[in-house]
């Protein structure tokens, strides 16, 4: 082999192997490039599923919220059908009747006469109330009274049976509180003189009976009526459902009778039927109901409106209805203090109650709901409704005895006369009329 020739071919060689060499660089690059691709493409694929997951959890979540809100319309819509059957319903003829002159008639003549009452002062209306009072405790009684008595007899009291009537106050909703303030006072007495069934009774009324006035004492109102010559607001308060609106339909009734001059207030603008099942009420007790009936209309301002013309008309009582449920609690208490704000504002010399509604038969439950709204409603009363046939009326001392709270007006009954100032005495005649 020439020189020249070996030369040439590592010439060639060379440049082949650069080539291939190039080749194989190019192919290098050309796979990762596609090895890149690959990966975005995957990398694409996972993004797109993912979005699509979103999207699909996304729908089902809406889906599921309208069928959320479809279920909460039909629940509102049967609530308002529901509302509406009641207030149609309810009885309203405010002509009482003599009844019979029978146990009933005797017990509730006695109550008024041991209360000072001559017998030319007794109307059927307090014979019928007392009557209705007696015949709505029944329940509450038959748990507790009839058992006590059982137990009691007419033997003296002895300890044994304070327990037996600690464990019965205790059902009958009393609450912790008075139920240890009575037996105390009970077991102190026993140490001292020997009680005999009668006496023992009469002890236990009095124990109550200074438990339930204590709150009334500490207001320094025996019994709430609006002041003359102020403008005075009742706020009625409470959870949905224990009777608000109709209180405040009975109390119209109740305050126009008694010439006080009246206008209802409609701020609860949460329930759509709400103002109708007021002006119904309105209707009833011939007392102007003011109302915004625009939806969303704020509560506040329809107390704005409400004061103006009971301003104007020179009112004495503004009743004002309130929702018993809103989205949250606080909301219901922003709404609250909103509604005191405009009345301070517009009227600083108001006479202003916040009544708090409780229905007698949520026993230790409406207990609770006073202990809260207490804390942040400033309240000054409260009113137990629902007390006719409910075995819970004892949770009537707890309020008393545990939230210090004025008891201002009882509610026994759906009618339009079935609400009456709070009397202690009659009340704990009624709680313990078996004896
Ligand atoms: N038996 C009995 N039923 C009552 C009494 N007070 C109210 N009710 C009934 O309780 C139900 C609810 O009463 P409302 O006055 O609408 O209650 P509310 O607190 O205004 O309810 P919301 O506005 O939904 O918060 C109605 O069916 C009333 O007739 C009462 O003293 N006795
Ligand atoms: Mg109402």
């Amino acid at each position: 082999m020439v020189n020249n020739e070996s030369d040439a071919s590592r010439e060639w060689a060379a440049q082949a192997y650069a080539l291939l060499k190039q080749k194989q660089e190019l192919k290098k690059q050309e796979e990762q490039l596609q090895e890149k691709q690959l990966q975005e493409e995957q990398l694409k694929e996972k993004q797109l599923q993912e979005e699509q997951l979103k999207e699909k959890q996304l729908q089902e979540e809406q889906l599921k919220e309208k069928q959320l809100q479809e279920e909460q319309l039909k629940e509102k819509q049967l609530q308002e059908e529901v509302y509406k059957q009641d207030f149609s319903n309810v009885k309203y003829e405010t002509q009482a009747k003599l009844g019979e002159f029978d146990d009933e008639f005797t017990w509730s003549a006695m109550v008024l006469a041991a209360q000072g009452k001559k017998v030319n002062e007794i109307s059927i209306d307090e014979i019928d109330w007392l009557s209705k009072l007696r015949r709505g405790l029944e329940e509450t009684r038959k748990g507790f009274v009839t058992e006590l008595l059982d137990k009691l007899g007419d033997d003296p009291l002895t300890p044994e049976s304070l327990d037996d009537l600690e464990t019965l106050l205790i059902r009958a909703d009393v609450g912790i509180d008075s139920t240890v303030k009575v037996i105390d006072a009970l077991r102190k007495k026993l140490n001292e003189e020997v009680l005999g069934g009668e006496e023992g009774m009469k002890f236990l009324k009095d124990e109550l009976r200074v438990i339930i006035e204590k709150p009334i004492k500490d207001s320094g109102t025996n019994i709430l009526v609006p002041q003359k010559g102020k403008l005075n607001v009742w706020l009625i308060v409470g959870v949905n459902g224990v009777g608000k609106t109709t209180t405040l339909g009975k109390l119209a009734y109740l305050s126009s009778k008694s010439n006080y001059k009246t206008l209802i207030a409609a701020a609860d603008t949460f329930r759509a039927a709400a103002v109708e099942q007021l002006k119904v009420w309105g209707d009833r007790s011939k007392v102007d109901v003011i109302s915004n009936q625009s939806k969303n209309a704020d509560p506040a301002a329809v107390v704005f409106d409400a004061i103006n013309a009971a301003k104007k008309r020179n009112s004495d009582l503004l009743l004002v209805d309130t929702a018993g449920r809103l989205q949250t609690k606080n909301n219901l208490m922003d709404e609250l203090s909103k509604i005191k704000r405009i009345i301070d504002k517009k009227v600083p010399d108001a006479i202003i109650e916040s009544l708090l509604v409780l229905d007698a038969s949520q026993g230790q439950n409406g207990l609770k709901q006073a202990k809260s709204f207490a804390k942040s409603a400033n309240l000054s009363g409260a009113i137990i409704t629902k007390l006719d046939g409910t075995s819970r009326g004892g949770v009537s001392l707890a309020v008393s005895a545990e939230v210090n709270l004025p008891i201002r007006f009882i509610g026994a009954g759906e009618g339009i006369k079935d609400l009456r100032p709070f009397n202690s005495f009659e009340f704990v005649e009624a709680l313990l009329a078996d004896r």
